[in-house]
């Protein structure tokens, strides 16, 4: 599968004739970035008011657009891993979104005989391994002996338990290994190690998954996680690569109860020159209705919607996460086409019980694992792999820009037991 991204002209710095120009909001939305304002109306809808619990005030946003650029950094970003598509037809328009939703045919973009920027990759792929040394390095100790005996198997049963893998992923991994050394008749530990690699990556298959921009206008892409798991930071990276290539992005700041939060995803909007649309204080709900509104008003490529952090214990805080949910829904019947967990690669085996509780309260489509460099051991992906498999879109190593990239199952099993 390969991700597409819709071409579209260059947008217009000023709004269309037939958007009709604002007057001053009730409850104004705070826009935090604001490059250059032209005002203009969001369209009600009958619907939201009630369930947002906020009044549906007309609003201005700012319209400072991305320039767009090339679009392989972009491919590489949502589509890496797999090699490029070569010899693509100039494409003719397709029809790919449903049929039910007016809009204009998605066009995939043409793939050129471009191959991803291998360079970058093998250098995303060192640090992918650095982060992991720890584990990387106990789970090679077990490889070092002569023989293949039991207490290899119960040595690497338990470097597998101590990288966070969990019971029932280490228990199949183990399994399917000997297995493999059964049916290769291997002789050495370090073939043993390499088949160890192989069953990894095809236990982690299922996650390898791109992240599709471009199938419906605006993607709206809803993030939550735990306190402090990454999501802003995260959202903050996934703008910048996608202004960067051209792609329209709007901004929700959902987090609405920290002042710091609004400010510290403003000086993403800011840096990409990026829409923002967010109010201090305000229902979080009222918030993503009014960025989904404004984002298909405007024909935005993509929207982020940045949640506040919870645990999955606070269940009044969870409903709010649902509320959110349902709230962009009314906004746009398609939307949220994406529900991304975000988790913190350092809280090991609870960051599967996160992935079941966020799953079970929103129908998680994604998950970006962050933070798998330091302390973190990798190995919680296997057990999300073999108990809850959610596709991973992508994984953080270190909180610069080139630190969050896609996820390749083969890639990541390669870093964690090289
Ligand atoms: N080492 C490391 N730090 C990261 C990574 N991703 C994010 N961080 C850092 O983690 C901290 C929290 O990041 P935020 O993006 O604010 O997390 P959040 O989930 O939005 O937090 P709340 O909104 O408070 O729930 C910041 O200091 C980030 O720089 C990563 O991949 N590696
Ligand atoms: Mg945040």
């Amino acid at each position: 599968m390969f991700s597409f991204f819709k071409k579209k002209p260059l947008p217009s710095a000023v709004p269309p004739a037939d958007e009709p120009v604002s007057t001053p909001a009730s409850a104004p939305i705070e826009h935090v970035h604001v490059p250059e304002i032209v005002p203009d109306i969001i369209p009600e809808s009958a619907a939201s008011a009630s369930d947002t619990g906020a009044a549906q005030s007309p609003q201005a946003i700012p319209v400072a657009e991305p320039v767009a650029g090339a679009m392989g950094r972009l491919r590489q970003m949502f589509g890496a891993g797999k090699p490029a598509p070569v010899d693509t037809p100039t494409p003719a328009p397709t029809s790919a979104a449903p049929a039910a939703v007016a809009r204009p045919p998605v066009a995939p973009i043409a793939a050129p005989a471009e191959t991803l920027p291998l360079a970058e990759r093998a250098n995303w792929l060192g640090r992918l391994k650095a982060g992991l040394r720890k584990t990387s390095s106990s789970i090679s100790t077990v490889f070092t002996g002569t023989k293949i005996d039991e207490a290899l198997y119960e040595e690497l049963e338990d470097a597998l338990l101590m990288a966070d893998t969990g019971v029932k992923a280490t228990q199949h991994l183990l399994a399917d290994l000997k297995r493999r050394v059964k049916e290769t008749k291997a002789t050495e530990p370090s073939a043993v190690k390499e088949l160890l690699a192989q069953s990894l990556a095809d236990l982690l298959q299922p996650l390898e998954k791109p992240l599709v921009i471009g199938q419906f206008t605006p993607t709206v892409i809803m993030v939550a996680g735990v306190n402090g798991a990454g999501k802003t930071t995260s959202i903050g990276k996934l703008t910048k690569h996608l202004a960067d290539e051209g792609a329209s992005v709007l901004l929700a700041a959902a987090d609405t109860y920290r002042a710091a939060a609004r400010e510290q995803l403003g000086v993403w909007a800011t840096r990409n020159t990026v829409e923002i649309v967010s109010q201090q204080g305000g229902d979080p709900a009222a918030v993503s209705f009014d960025a989904v509104t404004a984002g298909k008003a405007r024909k935005k490529d993509v929207v982020l919607v940045d949640t506040a952090g919870r645990l999955p214990t606070q269940l009044h805080l969870m409903e709010e996460l649902r509320k959110i949910r349902r709230v962009v829904t009314k906004a746009d019947a398609t939307a949220p086409h994406e529900v991304l967990l975000v988790i913190d690669g350092n809280t090991g085996q609870n960051a599967l019980a996160q992935v079941r509780s966020f799953d079970d309260a929103l129908q998680l489509t994604g998950l970006i694992v962050t933070k798998l460099d330091g302390t973190a051991k990798g190995g919680v992906l296997a057990a999300i792999a073999q108990e809850r498999p959610i596709p991973v879109y992508f994984i953080g190593v270190g909180e610069k820009l080139e630190d969050l990239e896609t996820f390749n199952a083969k890639e990541f099993a390669q870093a964690l037991l090289s």
